[in-house]
Order: C-alpha cells, then structure tokens, then sequence
C-alpha cells in the first residue's frame, strides 16, 4: 500500500472513531468562505453560531477566501451579533472576485442616526491578518486529530496552507499541520450528478487550488455537491418571519440585499457546515469511499476505490425535508445570552 494511502486509511480509523464522542465534545471548527459572493455562506455563519450555542461546536476561526476589503467587517459585525465578537479572522491576500459584493457593503455599512447599526472591530480586511498565517496558527494550538475544517469557498486558502513550511507557528509543514491536527474536511465543492459534467463555481474559480487540495489533503475529505444544496431551498418566507426577534438583523439584512424578496436560495454552504457538525445525525448519505478528480476545466469526477479518503453526500425526499427545518430552526435561532 502506498505511503499516502496507508496514512489515509489510518486517518479513516481515527476520524470515524473520534465521530462516535463528538456528541460530548464540542467540535473545534474552522471556517473558511468566499462571503460576500452568494448568500449561503452569511447563512451557514448564523447555523455555526447556532451550533456553537447549542454546545455542539467550537469556532475557533474564520478565514476568507474572497479578496474584497468589507467581507472580514462583514463576518466581525455577525460574530459580534452573536456575542463572540472576538473570533479571529484571516483573509486571503491576491485572491479571486475581488469585485465588490452584492450585500456586505449595505450590512456593513448600515446606520441609526450617526451610529453603526451592527457594531464592529475591523474597519477593514487590511486590518485583518493574512489567512494562511491565521490557519497554522490557530491549528498548531489544538489537540491532535480534532479540527473540522467546513469549507465553502475556493480552495484557494487551503491549497496555500498545504504548501506552507514550517515557520514561528509550528514546526510542522503545513501539509503536516493538517494531517496532525485536523479531522475532517467538509466541503461545499463540485458536482457529482449523474451525467452532468458542469463545473461547479467554487472550483471552477481557482482550479489548480481545488486540483491540489484533492490531490495532498491528507484527511477524510466529504463534499456537498451542487445538486444537493440545490435540492435544499431555504425560504424566504423565513427570512421573511423568523428573525423578526430583533429590530435589525444583519443575516436578514444581507439577505434582502442579495436579491429581490421574496426568493428562496439554495443551502449550499448550510449543507456543509451541516454535516461538518453533525456528521452522524443521518440528515445525509454518504457515498462509497473514493477519490475526487478534477480536470482542467474544473470539472470534478468521482472514482469509488476501496479505502479511498473522498465521499460526496446524497439526498433523498425525508432528508431533504429534515434537512431543510434544520437549517431554517438553526440560521435563524437567536444569539444565546450568555456568550462573549
Ligand atoms: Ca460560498
């Protein structure tokens, strides 16, 4: 057996062991998003909170793959909504879509007389620390094998933290980093429908980055395909409704921002962060053990093999349906009193 099949295979063992405590201990979760391009990553942020409420997982930070200077105040103003407004954030320097978003700018930007509407700490992402830094650091302070990963960007920051040498945050490599202390990667990526051979967005975007991480990621990795967020609407009506709990709220804020109310969006990145924090609660299948492959084009194809460290999810009608209450009693579950 190969020298990197083996370590996947050990690494298999740990994780699926590990899922069987996670119920007890909150899962120490790492974000990483292009916010700011579509909506479902401001949402899923709202269903990490929830979940952190709720004692399930542990945001120990947020890095940003979208190169645009208000998304970082953007993801503050939201962690400070929910009272963690000391969450570190990280953001990508000569990255992709720059171009300006569609809501963070109104969110961010919002206010009551002279006053911000949504207080903040970062003025800008130039305040921010740069986002690979941010991930070694931030892995390096945690317990071996524990870290789940939701990414629901570009493969852009991650790709870079692989190649990343050992420096003043550990001594580790960045592809040792990861495969020392994470546990799980959960991915919003790629489209694994039968017969549909459509680039996905977040791959498509930065090919060779998506290209690498499939190729070295040494964990388990499971995607959230295209088509299952899609299958998944969240409403608008909810948008509409539930989160009427307080005057001004920034998730809904953005939301009737990003389009013409009243629409319903697709839950990708929600189905991600989903399934990173409750792996085992059946709200999805889980294919066969295989490998993604990715082609110049950004198209991804998957190739079972026994032992392999790649899965896609799948969905059928009483999943979806589960699925969806989920994700709108979560997004839309007020700050928890308590927190910092
Ligand atoms: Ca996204």
């Amino acid at each position: 057996m190969p020298r990197t099949v083996r370590a996947c295979v050990l690494v298999g063992a740990l994780w699926m062991s590990s899922s069987v405590v996670s119920a007890a201990e909150p899962a120490p979760l790492i974000f990483d998003t292009d916010i700011g391009n579509d909506i479902d990553d401001a949402l899923a942020l709202g269903v990490i909170h929830a979940l952190q409420s709720r004692g399930e997982c542990r945001l120990l930070a947020v890095t940003i793959n979208k190169d645009e200077a208000l998304c970082a105040p953007f993801v503050d103003l939201v962690n400070r909504f929910y009272r963690r407004g000391d969450i570190p954030i990280g953001v990508v320097h000569g990255g992709k879509t720059p171009e300006p978003s569609r809501y963070v700018h109104q969110v961010v930007q919002a206010k009551d007389g002279n006053a911000a509407r949504y207080p903040r700490n970062l003025a800008s992402g130039r305040d921010a620390p740069e986002a690979v830094q941010l991930l070694r650091k931030t892995l390096a302070g945690q317990a071996d094998g524990s870290v789940v990963i939701a990414a629901v960007g570009f493969s852009t920051n991650l790709a870079r933290l692989l190649e990343s040498p050992a420096d003043e945050q550990s001594d580790y490599t960045g592809l040792e980093l990861v495969a020392h202390k994470c546990r799980l990667l959960s991915m919003m990526a790629g489209n694994f429908r039968a017969n549909d051979r459509r680039p996905e967005y977040n791959i498509m975007t930065d090919v060779p980055a998506a290209k690498a991480v499939f190729a070295r990621w040494p964990t388990p990795i499971v995607v959230s395909g295209f088509e299952i967020g899609e299958a998944v609407l969240f409403p608008g009506a909810s948008i509409e409704t539930d989160f009427d709990y307080v005057t001004h709220h920034p998730l809904a804020e953005a939301y009737r921002a990003y389009g013409k109310m009243p629409y319903d969006r697709p839950t990708w990145d929600l189905t991600s962060v989903l399934y990173a924090v409750r792996p085992e609660r059946g709200y999805f299948g889980v294919s066969e053990a295989g490998l993604v492959e990715v082609d110049d084009q950004g198209v991804t194809s998957f190739r079972r093999q026994s032992g392999g460290a790649h899965h896609y999810l799948t969905l059928n009608a009483p999943q979806a349906e589960r699925t969806r209450e989920a994700l709108i009693q979560l997004a839309s579950q007020p700050p928890a009193h308590n927190e910092k």
